[in-house]
């Protein structure tokens, strides 16, 4: 098992399906990483670079230059949106989106 990778809105509404029993706004670890310092996140489970996305507006924001990771969440019940932030914040200990 993996972390996930998300790379349609297919597949994004497979996830939020899943998801649904979850409280709305917990977010969830899923492949994406910041490459470098700039803009572009790919996914480590298999190196390609990330070409859909759903980051919430003012994401990806890399916040005290830190936000490598990113998470997936839903906000008041709405859509899934996509955060960068820290992978090793208290803040993000969150629940994993894996795959096989
Ligand atoms: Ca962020």
């Amino acid at each position: 098992m993996e972390l996930a990778t998300v790379e349609s809105a297919k597949e994004e509404a497979e996830i939020e399906e899943l998801l649904k029993p979850e409280e709305p706004d917990n977010g969830f670890w899923i492949s994406a990483t910041r490459l470098g310092s700039c803009n572009l996140f790919v996914f480590f489970k298999t190196g390609k670079p990330v070409t859909y996305h759903q980051f919430a507006s003012g994401q990806p924001d890399n916040a005290g230059g830190k936000e490598e990771c990113v998470e997936i969440f839903k906000y008041n019940d709405m859509e899934m949106y996509w955060n960068d932030l820290p992978c090793d914040s208290a803040r993000s200990k969150k629940k994993f989106i894996c795959q096989s």
